[in-house]
C-alpha cells in the first residue's frame, strides 16, 4: 500500500469513527433509543436478530478470509495435492441446510408474536386519523369529547395509547380523496412506519413513556419536498394535554373594525387564502392545514420552520421558494397585504 493510500484509509476510519460518535450524541430520531411501549416491542426482536446476524456474518466472512488465504494460488511453486472435495458430504450438506433453517425458525418464532402485538387494538386509546398531504400532515381527532383538527404536530398525553388511523378513503365534498401520493408515517422513537396509501386504511400505535417532542417525518418519497414533511409528536402530561384540547376547542379569533388584526382577517378572504384554509365559523377551505389555532403551534409547513412572525413573513411571501414544490401557491402579496395577514395569524392562538 502507498503512503498516499494509507493516508486515505486512515482518514477514512477516521471520518466513520467520528460519524459514529456524531450519532451517538444527539440524534433526535434514533431508533435505537426507544421511549414507548411499540419501539420497545421492536428494539426488543431487533437487537437479539443483529446480533445473530452478526455472529453469522463474521463467522462466514472469517472463513471466506481464512480459506482465501489458505488456499490461494501460488503459481508454479505450488506443490500440494489438491485438497479433499467434499461435494457428496452428507453429513456437512445436512449441517449446513439445518443450522440456517433452525436460526430461521427462531428469528420467525421471535417475529410472529411482536407483528400481533405490534398490531393489537389498545383499550381505551386516544383516536387520531392522520392523513397524509403533500407535504404535511393532517390530525383529525375523532373522539367525541375531542373533535380536534390540526396539523403537523401530534398532541398526546404520557401513558395512554394514541390508536392512529391512516384513512385514505376519506373523500372530500367534492368527492376526491383528500389522500393523494403514498406517504409513510414515522416517529422512530414510538414506533416502526407504517405507510398511507391512497384508498386503503391502516392502523398504528404511538404511546410515550415520558413527556418530550419526539420528531418524525415521511418515509416514503412523496414529491419535491418529502425530505421536508417533518412532524413533531408532542407528549405532555395528562393535565397539559387537557389544557391544549380546551385551547384548540375555543372558537377562532374573530377581530372587530377597529382591532390591528382587522385588516389581515378581510385580507384572509379577499386574498384568496379562505378558499383552501379553514378558520372555524369562518372560512372552510380544505386545501392546506386548518388554521383557526395555527399561532398556537411551535412550527408550522410539515414542521419546517419555526413559528414567528418573521418565519410567517417569508412563507407568505413565497411559499414554494421556501419549501419546494409546496401546494400553497405564491400569492404576489405586497409587503404590506403580509404583515396584515401576518397580524392576523398572530392572533389564531
Ligand atoms: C391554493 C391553496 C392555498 C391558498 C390560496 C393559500 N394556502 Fe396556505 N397553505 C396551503 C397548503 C397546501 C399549505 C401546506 C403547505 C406545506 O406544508 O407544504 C399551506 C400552509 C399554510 C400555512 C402553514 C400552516 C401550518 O400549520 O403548517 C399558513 C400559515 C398559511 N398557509 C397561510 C395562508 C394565507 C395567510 C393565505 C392567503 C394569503 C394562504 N395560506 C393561501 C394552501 C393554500
Ligand atoms: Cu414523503
Amino acid at each position: 500500500m502507498g503512503v498516499s493510500r494509507r493516508r486515505g484509509a486512515v482518514a477514512l476510519a477516521v471520518g466513520i469513527g467520528l460519524l459514529m460518535t456524531a450519532c451517538a450524541k444527539h440524534a433526535p430520531q434514533d431508533t435505537l433509543k426507544p421511549n414507548g411501549p411499540a419501539a420497545r416491542t421492536i428494539d426488543h426482536l431487533y437487537v437479539p436478530v443483529f446480533w445473530i446476524a452478526a455472529v453469522i456474518f463474521v463467522l462466514v466472512q472469517g472463513l471466506l478470509l481464512v480459506f482465501l488465504f489458505k488456499y490461494r494460488d501460488r503459481g508454479e511453486r505450488d506443490e500440494r495435492p489438491e485438497p479433499v472435495q467434499l461435494h457428496g458430504n452428507t453429513k456437512l450438506e445436512f449441517g449446513w441446510t439445518v443450522v440456517p433453517a433452525v436460526l430461521l425458525a427462531l428469528v420467525a418464532a421471535a417475529t410472529l408474536p411482536t407483528i400481533f402485538k405490534l398490531a393489537k387494538k389498545p383499550t381505551n386509546p386516544i383516536n387520531v386519523t392522520v392523513v397524509g398531504h403533500q407535504f404535511w400532515w393532517e390530525y383529525r381527532y375523532t373522539d367525541p369529547d375531542i373533535g380536534v383538527v390540526t396539523a403537523n404536530e401530534l398532541h398526546m398525553p404520557v401513558g395512554r395509547d394514541v390508536y392512529i388511523t391512516e384513512d385514505g378513503t376519506l373523500r372530500k365534498p367534492d368527492g376526491t380523496l383528500d389522500a393523494d401520493v403514498i406517504h409513510s408515517f414515522w416517529v422512530p422513537r414510538l414506533n416502526g412506519k407504517t405507510d398511507m396509501i391512497p384508498g386503503r386504511v391502516n392502523h398504528m400505535k404511538l404511546k410515550a413513556d415520558t413527556p418530550g417532542v419526539y420528531l418524525g417525518q415521511c418515509t416514503e418519497f412523496c414529491g419535491l419536498s418529502h425530505a421536508n414533511m417533518r412532524l413533531k409528536a408532542i407528549a405532555e402530561t395528562p393535565a397539559e394535554f387537557d389544557a391544549w384540547v380546551q385551547t384548540m376547542k375555543k372558537p377562532a379569533a374573530t377581530p372587530v373594525d377597529g382591532d390591528p388584526a382587522f385588516a389581515g382577517y378581510q385580507l384572509f378572504t379577499s386574498r384568496g387564502c379562505a378558499g383552501c384554509h379553514t378558520v372555524d365559523g369562518y372560512t372552510e377551505g380544505l386545501v392546506g392545514p386548518n388554521l383557526t389555532h395555527v399561532y398556537s403551534r411551535t412550527s408550522f409547513a410539515g414542521a419546517l420552520f419555526d413559528m414567528s412572525p418573521a418565519n410567517l413573513s417569508k412563507w407568505l411571501r413565497n411559499p414554494p421558494g421556501e419549501k419546494p414544490g409546496s401546494r400553497m401557491p405564491n400569492l404576489n402579496l405586497t409587503p404590506d397585504e403580509i404583515s396584515k395577514l401576518v397580524a392576523y395569524l398572530e392572533t389564531l392562538k
